[in-house]
């Protein structure tokens, strides 16, 4: 079977995007070509061209089309589907990916679909190609949304989800531009070890997707994690194979969650590896032992998700119960170890009023905190905060795709303007700058100026103001060497402490 894999990946933001590697679609590639199927990826990260997809088309004749997607990419993937129709008539379409698991009785509704895949794509796409290869009824396909002839939608039983990963081959990296990629280029190798979350945030897509996959498999735990033994014969394996990795992405939700597993990960990491690694952790799990255990295994780097700096909008509406101690503690602990930690945060919550919002631009301003990511609080269907956006009436329409979450709010709320939730999001450096800056002032002094800034900040018309002038922090942005930047992480040429010869295992 020839089998196409589209990964829509083009972020308008980010100016020079060269990609990133995801480990989803290349686990399922590994798959299909363990299968012997001839399988290809186009891994866009521009705007797509009728004309160039034709070409592709024309040259590899794909007798299925598996296109995965994000929820802001699915008008991309969705051109690509259309596309497909007209261009290659007789190839089986499909849809899979996060935004699919979530949104399938939506996405199969669309005549440019065959199949949508609800959850994991591994078992599901083996199951179809041998199914298409073999003539046998590829509409069975288990994990899989279709419309029957009468027009009816019917969703088939999915397959049990990959319980023991390490029965997975490792995904395959070779169909991509691998060195050349977003991280990879910078000498980053991304992987994951896990799939799944143990955390409940109202606002995450965790919990949506744990329920789609338990649907026909009750007892299924979500939460999975490959052994110590086969990640570090995995990561060995990259070592050796590309020369250019001089440190890991671990992209796991929760990289250390298991302390059993990050124990004995620990134990042989340094020598048998010993490469300095980047990766994510819940601020809730940060304690003396993680950040012990994280600190002697190599963590150069670790993302926090901070979300807001106010105590009720972490506990109320994110359901994420840490109080500003538990969170200034995780920072604190992971200095005093000296790992480096970076945040991701969220302005235009539902609820949130501007006060709370200053909260979140403080703390970031008083604990130093850097930042990987700030952005406009968009809701994911299925997700409990989405539930609330709609019973509130703050959010128009079930089925919405906005194209980024920095370019505007999508939410209509009752505390704040869409106006003054851009300039939050357009200005929050520079905010925190602000405050950063008016921290080092006399008390007296910097009460009054905290207030008087508190006050200038929330006033409802600074973002008619602001806003049209944001433009020119684009420039000042593009002006600061990226070697100056503090939000980003940088490798020293001696970060790499890989020994010579490492142990086998
Ligand atoms: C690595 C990562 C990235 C990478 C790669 C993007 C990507 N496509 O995943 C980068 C850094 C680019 C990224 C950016 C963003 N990300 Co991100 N990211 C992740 C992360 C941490 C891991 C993805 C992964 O590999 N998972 C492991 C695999 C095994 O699971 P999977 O992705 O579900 O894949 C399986 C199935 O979905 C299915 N499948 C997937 N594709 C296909 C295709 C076909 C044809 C079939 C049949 C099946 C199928 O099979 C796969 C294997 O079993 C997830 C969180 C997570 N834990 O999944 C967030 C996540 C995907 N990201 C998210 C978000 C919000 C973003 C951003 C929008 C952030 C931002 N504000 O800019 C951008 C969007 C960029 C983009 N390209 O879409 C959300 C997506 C929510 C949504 N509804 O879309 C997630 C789920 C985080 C979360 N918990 O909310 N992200
Ligand atoms: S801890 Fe992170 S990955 Fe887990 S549910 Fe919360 S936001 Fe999602």
């Amino acid at each position: 079977m020839r089998i196409l894999l589209i990964y829509p990946d083009h972020l308008p933001g980010v100016s020079d995007y060269k990609g990133y590697f995801y480990q989803g679609l290349a686990s399922i590639a590994a798959v299909l070509l363990k299968e012997g199927h001839d399988t290809r990826l186009l891994h866009q990260t521009s705007s797509p061209c009728f004309d160039g997809y034709a070409k592709t088309l024309h040259s590899f004749q794909p007798d299925i089309i598996g296109i995965s997607t994000t929820s802001n990419l699915f008008p991309m993937a969705h051109q690509f589907a259309k596309w497909s129709r007209t261009l290659a008539p007789q190839a089986l379409i499909l849809c899979g990916g996060i935004h699919a698991t979530l949104n399938a009785e939506q996405i199969i509704k669309l005549p440019e679909f065959d199949l949508v895949c609800e959850g994991e794509g591994e078992i599901a796409l083996a199951h179809l190609a041998r199914a298409v290869e073999t003539g046998a009824p590829w509409e069975e396909t288990p994990g899989m949304w279709r419309r029957t002839h009468d027009g009816s939608l019917r969703r088939n039983p999915a397959p049990a989800p990959i319980i023991d990963l390490d029965t997975l081959p490792w995904p395959n990296r070779d169909l991509w531009n691998y060195p050349n990629l977003q991280m990879e280029s910078r000498g980053f190798a991304t992987v994951m070890l896990s799939r799944g979350c143990h955390q409940h945030c109202t606002y995450c897509c965790n919990e949506a997707i744990a329920k789609v996959y338990r649907r026909d498999n009750a007892k299924h735990p979500y939460f999975r994690q490959r052994s110590v033994t086969s990640s570090i014969a995995e990561l060995k394996a990259l070592c050796d194979r590309y020369p250019f990795i001089k440190a890991f992405n671990f992209d796991d939700d929760n990289f250390f969650i298991n302390l059993p597993w990050a124990r004995e990960f620990t134990a042989r990491y340094p020598t048998e590896i010993g490469l300095p690694f980047t990766c994510n952790l819940f601020p809730k799990l940060i304690n003396e032992e993680r950040v012990d255990l994280l600190a002697r295994a190599g963590c150069l780097d670790l993302r926090i998700g901070l979300e807001s700096g106010n105590e009720r909008i972490r506990k109320e509406i994110l359901g994420r119960n840490i109080s500003d101690e538990d969170m200034r503690r995780a920072y604190r602990l992971c200095r005093e170890a000296g790992i480096r930690t970076r945040s991701f945060v969220m302005v235009g919550i539902p609820g949130e009023s501007t006060k709370e919002i200053l909260d979140t631009i403080k703390f970031v301003a008083h604990e130093r905190i850097g930042i990987a990511q700030y952005s406009i609080y968009s809701p994911f269907e299925k997700t409990a905060l989405h539930k609330h956006c709609l019973e509130n009436g703050y959010l128009k329409s079930e089925f919405r795709a906005d194209k980024d979450y920095y370019s505007g709010s999508i939410l209509s709320l009752p505390n704040l303007t869409k106006k003054q939730i851009l300039m939050f999001r357009r200005y929050f450096p520079v905010l925190v700058t602000i405050y950063r800056l008016s921290q080092n002032l006399p008390d007296t002094i910097q009460r009054v100026c905290m207030t008087l800034l508190d006050n200038i900040f929330s006033w409802r018309w600074l973002p008619h103001a602001l806003n049209p002038l944001s433009g020119g922090l684009k420039i000042v942005k593009h002006l600061i060497p990226a070697r100056l930047n503090r939000n980003r992480i940088h490798l020293k040429k001696s970060t790499s402490v890989r020994p010579a010869t490492a142990p086998s295992p």
